[in-house]
């Protein structure tokens, strides 16, 4: 399966902890995964052949919440 870009509004990400976090938990799911966090935003892109389901789990899993 091709790598695609997946969008997600994640709320609780307050500092660079945060985007290392969150940005780790994604690459233990998909260690080929890009990950791109704007924490302002509250946005996380991620290149990924996984499932949408399976990168917000990992991210639901590290205490943050995906909307
Ligand atoms: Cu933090």
């Amino acid at each position: 399966m091709n790598p695609t870009h997946q969008h997600f509004d994640v709320q609780g990400m307050t500092c660079g902890h945060c985007e290392r976090a969150v940005t780790q938990a994604v690459r233990r799911v998909d260690p080929a995964a890009e990950v791109r966090i704007d924490r302002q935003a509250g946005t996380v892109d991620v290149q990924t052949a996984l499932a949408r389901e399976q990168i917000a789990q990992a991210i639901t899993e590290e205490g943050y919440t995906v909307r």
